[in-house]
């Protein structure tokens, strides 16, 4: 091992009564309610199971603990606790064994069975000064996943990462650190399953994966609490579920952030703005979202608006609201040093002595955009509450979200790119003491506290509606506050393969409203290049266009009706997928499970799967989106597809090898293979510039609505319902108004429906729904793909008109919507 001035835990001998033997240092291991005490010299190592599958290892420096508080975890959930039974070396819970190695202090975490799922390498924990490193082993099969919007591919494996919230203009695809901290990362493939590592601590933290030492997988800080944990699975989703159970959920978004999103840096002016907007409606390109960057506003001060330019800020936003359009504005989250200007955020800031402090005092200052600037002390409760006081006038205005950009904090005319490291805050809320804390400390969690004040503010001021915030910086559970976005990637096919992997790592780490500007923002894309990053981004969570000055312009018609055709119909796709999607967002706030996975969050064989995987990712569980894997190549590549069936979503057909008989059964996957599940099918497909290969679970039950300009357009006609039979076969339907939070008690619709392969053919089981909502549709328009033969409907006992079409393979009839639970027979006559 290279260079490690450290001193390790001594090797000892346990017994399990807490009397201890050791060759050269005394060790005591006493069993609390909840777990274990391990204490040898003046180091204390708790380790307390707080559910049965979750365990908070913590260490005391010196023999004392670091207070009990954090950023991330609500108190609460770090009070939790489940009791844990004492065993020899260790405990156990319902789910997992824990052991503490006699001989080398080693922890090791198992399941029932005595599969490990993580244990320590030899010399467990380096203490250096003020820091620490943990250090695991890393075995051969195991991947790493989550840390959030990091670079560097998909896995995380070989290669090591920092945590430090950085402006990252331009980034490339291996830089570290850019914007966000999220130290949690999830091990997948081990013998044990899937399990995550979340390391509560604020500071400069590292994390390494096999890439200094092989095999050896290590994480730090320089200083600050040694608070981790260590989270079971078996599955992937699991562990995501379990994180967010920790970190929270991320609250149900208004269903308009699910539309498509058109943004520039900057709409220079209001008539700018409309005429964008006019034009998205001519061309009849579905947007909900028109967003005005720095420039609106006066000299680039936050809470002010640029009134020779947007002369009606008011008038603009209810103009385009009767349009379909809702405006979100940017708000970085410094603030202009203007005295005696009347500028209130200034004033005010100053006044209740609410800014950051140089370290002899001072008010700190330092130039952004409007010049010189202060900067509101987040960490304090009360300076939250009295900047959310400040987004008064944009909600009377009828903004209706907020942009918090610039949270790393970044600063200009500084090699550091950020505030010095001794500038002083003051904490006082999540279980810390009243205190100082420095910059160093609180870096990483300020952004986040930033969209907490914003967040809090606009639910207070606006009580009855869901806020809509989005960030560039966070910490682990910022997913409560904010939607997020990659920051200013580059137009290049890299970053749009980035841009994949990127959402795909946020929404492992609580962070499932991922978005990166569609197509990229610095410099131009080719208009290929721009059409692709449509197609791909009518698929991401939040799907919005957004460009820097100076580029090229980058709406959808720039390249002339041929791509715009291509680039209108992903749009259109992506609301007529709109309920899918909307329910995979009301799943993720109750779940935690992203909107965007990767495939083996679903289906853990994908692990190994031979095709490469690194652009391909699943909508749901239902879907499988697979782009090319080399966006930019024309090359033929192999998709795989896990075992139990697919149906191509263009076609509705089935995919790969045909799973139904000739005589025109429809059958389940294990049904058709002989009751052997496949192994999963490989596809291969040719890269078509007009089109993005797809893929639907047999086993889905699908809703889709026709096409409309913006989410708040009631779509026309029933709600269609696809039916592709297989496995596991369910759906579920949800409504609520889309905006307000009567969801919350009880204004909602949902409704599971179940089918099933019959001898004769399909049943559809409706269950009652649930809520005291009435969606929009009336009808359901029910299409079973897979189909062969004749065809003959009963709705309960009632015969329903149905239309077969031997060539799509489909039979097709509509109902009134189920209010009770009901059968529908599709049967062969
Ligand atoms: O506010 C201007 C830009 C914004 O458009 C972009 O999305 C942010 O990531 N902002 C950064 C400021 C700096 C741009 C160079």
């Amino acid at each position: 091992m290279k260079n490690r001035p450290a001193i390790a835990l001594a090797l000892v001998a346990v017994s399990p009564l807490g009397i201890s033997a050791s060759a050269f240092a005394q060790t005591t291991v006493t069993a609390t309610a909840n777990g274990v005490d391990v204490k040898q010299g003046a180091i204390t190592m708790r380790v307390a199971a707080i559910s049965d599958s979750i365990l908070r290892v913590r260490v005391a420096k010196g023999g004392v603990f670091a207070e009990d508080a954090s950023w991330a975890v609500s108190p609460e959930a770090r009070a939790h606790s489940v009791s844990a039974k004492s065993t020899v070396n260790g405990f156990s819970t319902a789910a997992m064994v824990v052991a503490i190695d006699p001989a080398t202090m080693r922890l090791t975490v198992t399941d029932k069975a005595g599969k490990v799922i993580t244990n320590d390498a030899i010399e467990p924990l380096m203490i250096q000064g003020k820091g620490f490193t943990l250090r695991k082993s890393m075995p051969q099969a195991e991947h790493y996943f989550g840390l959030g919007d990091k670079t560097g591919g998909l896995d995380r494996r070989g290669k090591s990462f920092v945590d430090w919230n950085t402006d990252a203009f331009g980034f490339s695809g291996s830089d570290d650190p850019i914007y966000k901290s999220i130290p949690f990362f999830i091990g997948v493939g081990g013998a044990g399953g899937s399990y995550g590592i979340f390391l509560d601590n604020t500071w400069r933290a590292s994390f390494d994966f096999g890439h200094r030492e092989e095999n050896i997988l290590s994480f730090g800080a320089p200083e600050g609490p040694i608070d981790y944990y260590v989270i079971a699975g078996p599955s992937t989703a699991e562990v995501v579920r379990r994180y967010t159970d920790l970190t929270g959920k991320a609250p149900l978004q208004a269903q308009w952030a699910l539309g498509y999103q058109q943004s520039r840096y900057s709409y220079m002016s209001a008539d700018e703005t409309k005429q964008v907007a006019a034009r998205l409606r001519s061309e009849k390109i579905p947007t909900d979202v028109m967003w005005l960057d720095i420039d609106f506003q006066d000299r680039n001060r936050p809470f002010t608006v640029n009134t020779k330019t947007f002369p009606d800020l008011k008038g603009m936003v209810s103009d385009l609201g009767k349009e379909g359009f809702k405006v979100v504005t940017i708000t970085d989250l410094h603030v202009a040093r203007a005295p005696n200007q009347g500028y209130r955020p200034y004033d005010e800031g100053m006044k209740g002595d609410r800014f950051v402090h140089n370290p002899d005092g001072s008010v700190y200052v330092a130039p952004v955009w409007p010049g010189p600037s202060v900067f509101p002390d987040f960490t304090q409760s009360s300076v939250r509450d009295w900047y959310g006081t400040l987004f008064q006038k944009q909600i009377d205005d009828g903004v209706a979200g907020a942009w918090n950009d610039m949270n790393e904090p970044a600063i200009f005319e500084t090699p550091t790119k950020t505030m010095p490291l001794d500038i002083v805050h003051r904490i006082d809320s999540d279980g810390f003491a009243p205190r100082t804390g420095t910059h160093a400390e609180l870096h990483n969690v300020y952004g986040m506290q930033n969209t907490r004040a914003t967040y809090e503010g606009l639910r207070k001021l606006n009580p009855d509606e869901r806020a809509f915030v989005m960030t560039r910086a966070s910490y682990a559970g910022g997913q409560r506050y904010a939607v997020t976005w990659t920051g200013d990637n580059s137009a290049t096919w890299d970053h749009l393969k980035l841009s994949v992997q990127q959402i795909i790592n946020m929404g492992l780490s609580g962070f499932s409203y991922g978005a990166a500007d569609v197509s990229g923002f610095a410099g131009g894309p080719s208009p290929d290049l721009l059409t692709r990053w449509f197609e791909i981004g009518a698929f991401y969570p939040v799907f919005r266009n957004h460009s820097a000055k100076g580029t090229p312009r980058v709406e959808p018609w720039v390249d002339g009706p041929e791509q715009l055709a291509v680039r209108r119909r992903f749009i259109e796709e992506r609301y007529k997928l709109m309920p899918y999607l909307y329910g995979l967002a009301e799943l993720n706030a109750r779940s935690g499970d992203p909107i965007l996975r990767p495939v083996f969050y679903d289906y853990p064989s994908a692990i190994t799967m031979s095709c490469d995987q690194s652009m391909t990712f699943t909508l749901g569980k239902s879907l499988l989106v697979a782009p090319p894997p080399k966006p930019e190549s024309p090359q033929a590549y192999d998709v795989c597809l896990p075992a139990g069936g697919w149906y191509d979503y263009w076609t509705g057909k089935r995919s790969g090898v045909a799973q139904a008989d000739t005589e025109g059964q429809i059958q389940s996957a294990s049904q058709a293979t002989g009751g052997v599940k496949t192994k999963g099918d490989i596809v291969t497909e040719t890269p078509r510039l007009d089109y993005l290969p797809v893929f639907v679970r047999a086993g889905t039950i699908l809703p889709r609505q026709q096409v409309v300009q913006s989410t708040s357009e009631i779509p026309r006609g029933p709600l269609s319902l696809d039916v592709y039979p297989g496995d596991d076969c369910a759906g579920d339907l949800y409504a609520d108004d889309g905006h307000s939070m009567a969801f919350q008690s009880g204004a909602f619709m949902r409704q599971t429906v179940r089918c099933q392969v019959t001898a004769k053919g399909v049943t559809l089981d409706f269950e009652t729904p649930q809520g005291r909502f009435s969606p929009w549709w009336k009808q359901v328009a029910v299409t079973v793909h897979g189909w062969k033969g004749t065809n003959a409907v009963k709705s309960g006992d009632r015969t329903v008109a149905s239309i077969g079409d031997a060539n799509a393979q489909t039979v097709s009839f509509t109902i009134d919507t189920p209010m009770t639970a009901t059968r529908v027979a599709i049967a062969r006559r």
